[in-house]
């Protein structure tokens, strides 16, 4: 008997292990018990770039997304508005660099006015959207995804009564009224059947074909079409329920000729998305709903239930935007930060999938005609911190887009960076093997000047996420094929930008802090601590990755030559790490509350600035009490990343508990203003940053801890070596860190009394270890797990 009760038991914990490895201990949803309002946009107010502002889309709709399209869904009961975007349908967009813009609206007529029991909810944990009511005494739901796998968007619409489902479906083509200013398309509705195709062009300036195909499939009633001038339509009346399947696309191929040719060259004219779409509808259609479902949720779930955190918080029973408006009065609900952090590892993984293009200034979302800022790639930050926390929350891959994107632009970038130095250096021979560089504005069809109000080390900014990407993943395939000769290529454009000052100084130049003012105008100097930084923080990773690799290419002599030249980070005499070399006191030179931080970047995402250099540090947090956390919303995530990695949680909290009651809205987006991903991707990264860092060369689980996060856990954020990291903790200290070695190697620990804590590996073997100051070494197989007991 004692002996089934024992077995029993053990299936059962097996069983129960297996449920904790797939599912999360919570459900995450944001939620609403009303639609969100449609009143359409406001000319009063304008957006960055002279747009008008669209307050319920920005505030009140939810994204979903697959990577290729995202969709703004309203919940609406009257008409539904689905407003959906297209990575690569461009136009003009801003300063000549091409922009993202609205792809298609779709109506759905139910007119049911009054509606009870309302509820609209998306669905973290499943990527799903659901809009549920009851109207004339029938229930009716519908249900929203859009797959990766399949490239597809679903809507499925139920009543709870048969024959009771009646509603016209209206696509728009947008921006095409004789009112809009600037038409830059055409197109046309076609209803043929139960299939709505919107076909048309962007003419200006890529000539950029674009088509949707949207089919409805009904069970029981009736369907029909109209098409009657531009409004086409299909009816549907009196069914049980109704499928709707919606695929789109363009001719845009993500490839070098994008970036070299000019605008009208740029697109293949002889290709037509149509192929391409009808197929994704038929392969659709044959697979059917539910398997469709299916696919989609396994595809997310592979990403997002990888990781997760319990700051010991309860589900809460409000809607989110109560639970948002409490949080602002003070009561920070601690399910709300979670709830933050896993709603932006769901719009990462909605936002930038392999094979479609990098996630954008927007996400994937726009319903705009000039979206703010074009919704670009803006390397001088933005673009950064979009990725900065798909390594520790274990979402690497997500990452790709950005490789496949670099891939592409590569040749352009060699152009660009040899046209900078001859124009920047007059005097000196510029030959033809200069590396390649970015500077900060860029698009899916264009990459632009370098220079100006951001510097050089822009270049250095980007290629730190590829040396990540390598450290977080070991993925030596990776560095050989691509991250090593980004990270040279990086190194000899930065080289050239050096001038000699003296024997022993080499000075950037010309040189900006990323859009730093003196007396209202760009302040360009010679050797700013951003750009110094970031040739520091290049030249050296450049250095690690040619040790890995064995590499001996004859110009890593220049290299180190170089690197113990720069001194990048210098204390000025208000005890601030200086942003200008020629600046004395702090706030000499340049704006004092300045959004940008740029000099602080040598600690974060930089190395230079560590705990083995306590007066850099120092400086750091003089620099940031001085410029304080009141700020825009990226650069609220910037600083709390900043406060993290000074191992200040109070402060790191701080700009976070700031971030959620200023910049967050009823939909969880945040605002730079206007709308912004970047502030939610770096907050992101920010928090797990505060649990678990490995910048140094140990793991640091912990590290930034606030008094508010005392009691909780973790599960699967990593740490550079691709170890994988859960952690149990109480009155703030830990319990339990459970190491998961993905690739094997050494791994290294530090925590407070560490060499007393009991280490067994997975058969319950003690394993042996090195101790030293609070740091354990051990080595590790991949696939070894190691718990520590404290
Ligand atoms: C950078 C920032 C701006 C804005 C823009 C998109 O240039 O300095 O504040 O976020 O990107």
């Amino acid at each position: 008997m004692r002996k089934k009760i024992l077995f029993a038991l053990l299936i059962l914990s097996v069983f129960y292990g297996c449920l904790q490895e797939k599912s999360l201990i919570k459900t995450y949803k944001i939620w609403d018990d009303k639609p969100a309002p449609n009143r359409g946009a406001d000319f009063r107010k304008i957006q960055a770039g002279g747009y008008p502002y669209d307050p319920d889309w920005e505030k009140y709709s939810y994204p979903i997304g697959n990577g290729y399209m995202g969709a703004n869904v309203f919940g609406r009961t009257d008409t539904e508005r689905i407003q959906i975007t297209e990575k690569t349908l461009c136009n003009v967009g801003l300063y000549g660099l091409g922009g993202i813009t609205n792809f298609a609206e779709i109506n759905l007529d139910f007119n049911h006015s009054d509606p009870k029991n309302y509820k609209r909810e998306l669905n973290i944990n499943e990527a799903v959207l659901n809009v549920s009511y009851l109207s004339d005494g029938v229930k009716y739901s519908r249900e929203y995804f859009m797959s990766y796998p399949d490239n597809i968007m679903a809507i499925k619409l139920t009543a709870n009564k048969k024959g009771k489902l009646s509603f016209t479906l209206r696509p728009e083509i947008p921006y095409t009224a004789d009112s809009v200013k600037n038409k830059f398309r055409s197109g046309t509705v076609v209803a043929d059947g139960n299939l709505l195709s919107m076909v048309g062009v962007v003419e200006i300036p890529f000539k950029v074909k674009f088509e949707a195909q949207i089919k409805v499939l009904n069970d029981g009633g009736t369907i029909i079409n109209s098409n009657d001038g531009e409004k086409a339509s299909i009816t549907v009346s009196d069914a049980n329920n109704a499928i709707i399947l919606l695929s789109t696309g363009t001719n845009y191929r993500l490839n070098q000729n994008i970036f070299m040719a000019d605008p009208a060259e740029k697109l293949d004219s002889t290709l037509n998305p149509h192929d391409q779409v009808s197929k994704l509808i038929v392969n659709a259609e044959k697979k059917g709903y539910s398997q469709l479902r299916r696919d989609h949720i396994k595809d997310y779930q592979n990403l997002f239930l990888r990781a997760q955190i319990d700051l010991n918080s309860h589900i809460s029973d409000s809607t989110t935007a109560a639970l948002l408006e409490n949080y602002k009065k003070g009561n920070c609900d601690r399910y709300l930060e979670e709830l933050m952090f896993q709603h932006a590892r769901y719009m990462l993984i909605a936002s930038s999938r392999e094979g479609t293009l990098p996630t954008g200034l927007q996400g994937i979302w726009s319903q705009y005609q000039i979206t703010p800022w074009t919704g670009g790639y803006w390397h001088n930050i933005n673009i950064q911190m979009n990725y900065w926390g798909a390594f520790n929350t274990n979402l690497a891959e997500t990452f790709i887009p950005y490789i496949e994107f670099f891939n592409a632009y590569y040749p352009q970038a060699t152009k660009i960076a040899t046209e900078y130095l001859k124009k920047t250096r007059p005097d000196s021979e510029i030959g033809e093997d200069n590396g390649w560089t970015i500077g900060t504005g860029n698009t899916p069809y264009k990459i632009g000047r370098v220079g100006g109000h951001s510097g050089p080390g822009t270049g250095g900014f980007t290629t730190k996420l590829f040396w990540d990407y390598y450290d977080f993943t070991r993925d030596t395939a990776f560095l050989e094929q691509t991250g090593y000769n980004a990270l040279l290529g990086m190194s000899k454009f930065l080289s050239k930008t050096l001038i000699q000052e003296g024997d022993s100084l080499l000075l950037v130049s010309p040189s900006a802090s990323p859009e730093q003012a003196h007396n209202n105008t760009h302040y360009i100097t010679t050797g700013t601590t951003f750009d110094q930084g970031f040739v520091w923080e290049n030249h050296h990773d450049l250095l690690k990755a040619a040790n890995i690799l064995g590499k001996d290419d004859a110009f890593l002599s220049v290299v180190k030559d170089e690197i113990n030249k720069l001194d990048p980070i210098i204390i000025g005499e208000s005890g601030q790490v200086k942003e200008f070399r020629e600046e004395k006191k702090y706030s000499d030179i340049g704006d004092p509350k300045h959004r940008h931080v740029s000099h602080l970047c040598p600690l974060y995402p930089g190395t230079l600035i560590n705990s083995n250099h306590p007066d850099w540090m120092k400086g750091v947090a003089y620099t940031l009490k001085e410029r304080g956390n009141n700020t825009t919303g990226w650069a609220m995530a910037h600083r709390m990343n900043l406060w993290a990695r000074l191992q200040n949680g109070e402060e790191a909290y701080n700009v976070y508990k700031l971030f959620i009651q200023e910049k967050t809205m009823p939909n969880l987006w945040t605002l730079h203003p206007p709308f912004q991903i970047d502030g939610s991707f770096g907050c992101m990264a920010g928090t797990a940053e505060m649990l678990i860092q490995s910048h140094e060369d140990y793991i640091q689980p912990l590290a930034a801890l606030p008094k508010t996060w005392n009691n909780g856990s973790c599960k699967g954020l990593v740490a550079r070596g691709n170890f994988v990291i859960d952690a149990e903790w109480k009155e703030g200290k830990a319990t339990l860190i459970k190491i998961k070695s993905a690739k094997g190697g050494e791994c290294r620990i530090k925590y407070e009394g560490i060499a007393n804590a009991h280490l067994k590996n997975a058969s319950g073997k003690s394993v042996e270890f090195k101790d030293e100051n609070d740091i354990i070494t051990f080595n590790t197989q991949a696939g070894d797990i190691i718990s520590i007991r404290f």
